[in-house]
């Protein structure tokens, strides 16, 4: 009986330190958040994108149309956008503000007035 009792405290220590563990890795992973941005001529869709200060974002850049970029001079990110694909770009902005944000390949007649904006926040 004794090391039947043993063992049951033994295998209770053992799980608890287990769950402790598998919490703290839990815990430990920061969860980023992801938004999908989609540019189509000539629009960006979200076009305003807010974020607070130290804030992990992930942008998720996808097209239908031809060739495009996203540029962020501001944030100091670009990528391109290509046909089919998902492009990821995580942005983690350090000031607060509100930072222009535009398609800097050029994809048609109205691409000058392809932009948007991500508002860094406190
Ligand atoms: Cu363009």
């Amino acid at each position: 009986m004794r090391k039947t009792r043993r063992l049951h405290v033994a295998m209770a220590l053992f799980t608890s330190t287990l769950l402790g563990f598998a919490a703290a890795a839990w815990t430990a992973v920061p969860v980023v958040r992801v938004v999908k941005v989609s540019a189509k001529r000539y629009e960006f869709r979200p076009a305003s994108i807010t974020i607070s200060r130290g804030e992990s974002l992930d942008l998720e850049l996808v097209t239908d149309d031809v060739l495009m970029g996203f540029n962020a001079p501001d944030l100091g990110v670009r990528s391109n956008i290509v046909p089919g694909q998902v492009s990821c770009l995580r942005i983690t902005p350090q000031k607060t503000g509100t930072f222009p944000f535009l398609c800097d390949v050029f994809c048609g007649s109205g691409h000058e007035d392809m932009n948007g904006s991500i508002t860094v926040v406190d």
